[in-house]
């Protein structure tokens, strides 16, 4: 399970509705040309959060049916009606998914039993592995090398998607965790997390840059850090325009320019408006 994931863009038509070919097509541009080593389904690149559960179902099938056994599967089944969480690790595992992993559950101030809680709920209602998604700057839960290390404690728990600044708080549990995976989630902080030992990373930019975000992982394993800098320093030119320009929209209208129906993103986030479009394919020019 170690390795790139991309995060994985979900198509949409104008309605909402998800596209199936579109859908079929970003996966199939990931694998073929970008190459990573898995797809991270249904996280919050693919607008999970903004979505009916009936749709989460459709996308996991499509993935699965598009990918086959190409790639290794993470389905984030993570939402805060705890029995839709269980009810889709269910439908993931029964459709072949690798591994789950699941968003600590937010929006209340849950304290840590209740968290505790929440993973070993999903867990004891599947025959699957769970990878943690932690992500504190949109979830406002930070949990700390001790609760890390309860979550831990559960086998099936195989790691955590870190997706976080911390580095201090990273190293700490990749020295006191060496056999659980940590996967870094910030695509601008690859080279330092790899630096720290990571795993693998799932990055929403991957859709696009998923060659590049490989060779910096890959020369950092080799301590080749000179030459990871230098990719690190492009890839981050590129994040920035991207970030400068809207996240989602932006990554979608470069996958339009490479011939990949990406779609509409779910409202309430927004279309580009015709600038918008018109620098995204500036930024397919300059920085790809
Ligand atoms: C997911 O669940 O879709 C991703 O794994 C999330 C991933 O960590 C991304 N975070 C967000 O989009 C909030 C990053 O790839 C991020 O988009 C990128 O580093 C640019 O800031």
């Amino acid at each position: 399970m170690k390795g790139l994931y991309t995060a994985l863009m979900c198509s949409f038509d104008e309605k909402g509705n998800v596209n199936e070919k579109g859908l079929r097509e970003i996966v199939r541009y990931n694998i073929d040309v970008q190459q990573v080593d898995g797809l991270y389904v249904n996280g919050s690149t693919g607008e999970n959060f903004l979505i009916s559960k009936e749709q989460k179902k459709q996308i996991f099938d499509v993935v699965k049916n598009e990918a086959g056994d190409d790639v290794k599967l993470i389905a984030q089944v993570g939402a805060l009606n705890l029995d839709e969480a269980v009810e889709l690790a269910q439908y993931a595992t029964n459709l072949g998914y690798n591994a789950i992993s699941a968003v600590t559950p937010f929006y209340y101030k849950f304290d840590f039993d209740e968290i505790k809680d929440y993973y070993n709920t999903i867990l004891d209602s599947v025959d699957n592995d769970l990878i943690i998604y932690s992500i504190p700057a949109l979830t406002g839960v930070n949990m700390n090398l001790e609760q890390f290390g309860e979550l831990f404690e559960n086998e099936k728990v195989i790691g955590v998607k870190f997706t976080a600044p911390d580095f201090f708080l990273l190293e700490r549990i990749r020295h006191a965790y060496p056999d659980k995976l940590i996967y870094s989630g910030f695509d601008e902080m690859l080279l330092s997390a790899s630096v720290l030992n990571v795993d693998g990373a799932i990055g929403s930019t991957f859709n696009v840059n998923g060659r590049r975000a490989k060779q910096i992982f890959e020369l950092a394993q080799n301590g080749q850090i000179g030459e990871a800098r230098e990719l690190q320093k492009v890839t981050n030119d590129l994040i920035a325009a991207i970030l400068d320009n809207g996240l989602y929209p932006t990554i979608k209208e470069i996958l339009k320019v490479q011939g990949v129906d990406a779609g509409y993103c779910r409202k309430p986030m927004k279309a580009l408006d015709a600038a918008g479009v018109k620098q995204a394919k500036q930024i397919a020019e300059r920085h790809l």
